[in-house]
């Protein structure tokens, strides 16, 4: 153990070679490493003791804030009272508690949760139930999946299969068989600087009438799409995009699965963006905001038809092959409750539809700087593109978020040379406009 120097607040690493950091550029950031010791609310905290605005909820998740007290305490007590319970043949009461209480917020129709451990193992979870929904109701050739192109859909075989980010798809050879990608939505022409839903693009969600007539039907299981795609740099749906794709959906017997991993639990003011686009999927897919970060979990909810087709054959038979030690874990479970409450004691997800307009207005004040090619926001979220330097695609984007952090003290995204936003439900007015401000110094620097 290293010996904690005198008057430090917590004890740092002083071998940093062991850990291999997910989705990060170990070599750099071992040169000058950004540690982050501890977190309250809006702020994380390094282990010198300097406050950074979180101006990306983590990564997206801890939409109540870090470390309320409430979600901590759930936590402190589950783990005193029951620590593990086998999640195949056996359950505890707070799995229960906590599917009711997600299907309550689900749109109507969709009234079953499978809990999984994560966002990635939430869109395998609802892709294979898709597949093997089709199979037990005797159409089992009904295996294709479709994606869209700039769709991330995690880091599972099936989820980089059916997403669209080549980064993600290029080293990990021929992936699933049989996937078809839809276009992506965006058209920077077309849609630049458009605040929430661009006019523009729903015709695109005809393409899945060409992968259809390519394919036939008979031969298709679902289709996945993001209603915003968020790690691509937030690309909201067009307006009437996501209504065109359930029709033909419907039209052709394919069932639809919204990924709200990002979206759900209030990012975009409601509890699932289904409801904002009063497009209701098959299947929904969340993680992240249901603890608010503070426990791994995610899972996958569907109707009861769905549900319903699997609930055949003998009794004591298992009905789906498929489940995680860890699913429904009582500490993930116990957290997903306090994270519920808060969220309904504090009104966030109404809070982040107020917020929206006057966070719109704010980011697109950003338009006219230096670099700044198109900014798109909706909900609580934004994705800022800046030109990428000559020659080294996404450099810009990376000294953005390593002078954001160093000096200006914000926590913010960069996937290649995109920016993104997306601050905790609790975020104030004055620290929206703080966020912006920072963000404007911080593209001025990397200019
Ligand atoms: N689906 C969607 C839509 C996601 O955004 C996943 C699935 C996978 O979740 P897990 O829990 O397996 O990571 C995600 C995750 C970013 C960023 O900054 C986005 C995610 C994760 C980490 C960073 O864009 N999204």
């Amino acid at each position: 153990m290293p010996s904690t120097p005198a008057g430090a607040a917590v004890a740092v690493p002083n071998d940093l070679d062991a850990y291999w950091l997910p989705f990060t550029a170990n070599r750099a950031f071992k040169k000058a490493p950004r540690l982050i010791a501890r977190a309250k609310d809006m702020h994380y905290y390094t282990p010198e003791g300097r406050a950074v605005l979180d101006g990306a909820a983590g990564l997206w998740c801890t939409n109540a804030g870090h470390n309320r007290d409430p979600i901590v305490e759930a936590i402190r007590a589950q783990a005193a009272e029951l620590d593990y319970a086998p999640a195949f043949q056996f359950a505890h009461p707070k799995a229960f508690e906590l599917a009711s209480r997600v299907a309550a917020l689900a749109p109507e129709g969709l009234d079953h949760v499978f809990f999984t451990n994560s966002g990635s193992e939430a869109v395998d979870t609802a892709l294979k139930i898709a597949l093997a929904y089709h199979n037990v109701r005797g159409e089992g050739a009904r295996t294709r999946l479709i994606g869209r192109e700039r769709g991330y859909h995690g880091v599972g075989f099936g989820g980089i299969a059916v997403g669209g980010i080549v980064n993600n798809r290029k080293f990990f050879g021929t992936l699933l068989a049989g996937v078809d990608h839809l276009p992506s939505t965006y058209n920077r022409e077309q849609q630049a600087f458009s605040k929430g839903e661009p006019e523009w693009g729903a015709h695109l969600a005809d393409e899945l009438e060409r992968i259809v007539a390519l394919h036939d039907a008979t031969t298709i299981a679902a289709v996945i799409v993001e209603p915003m795609a968020g790690s691509t740099g937030v690309l909201p749906a067009p307006k009437g995009y996501l209504q065109r794709l359930r029709a033909i959906c419907d039209k052709h017997g394919l069932l639809l699965i919204f990924d709200e991993v990002i979206t759900g639990f209030g990012r975009l003011g409601h509890a699932f963006a289904a409801e904002r686009y009063g497009v209701t999927p098959d299947l929904i897919t969340f993680a992240k905001g249901i603890t608010s970060g503070s426990v791994p979990m995610g899972g996958v909810i569907v109707t009861g038809a769905i549900h319903d087709a699997f609930m055949r054959g003998p009794e004591h038979a298992v009905e789906l092959f498929h489940g995680y030690t860890y699913s429904a874990h009582p500490l993930a479970c116990a957290a997903g409750l306090a994270a519920l409450n808060l969220y309904r004691a504090e009104g966030l997800f109404e809070r982040a539809k107020k917020l929206e307009p006057l966070w719109a207005d704010a980011v697109m004040s950003l338009k006219g700087l230096p670099n700044v090619l198109d900014i798109r926001c909706v909900g609580l979220t934004a994705g800022i593109d800046l030109a990428s330097r000559p020659d080294a695609v996404g450099r810009r984007g990376y000294d953005a978020m390593v002078h954001a952090f160093e000096s200006e003290s914000l926590m913010m995204r960069a996937v290649g040379d995109t920016l993104a936003l997306t601050p905790p439900l609790i975020v104030s007015e004055a620290q929206t406009v703080e966020i912006v401000e920072k963000v404007a110094r911080v593209i001025k620097a990397v200019a």
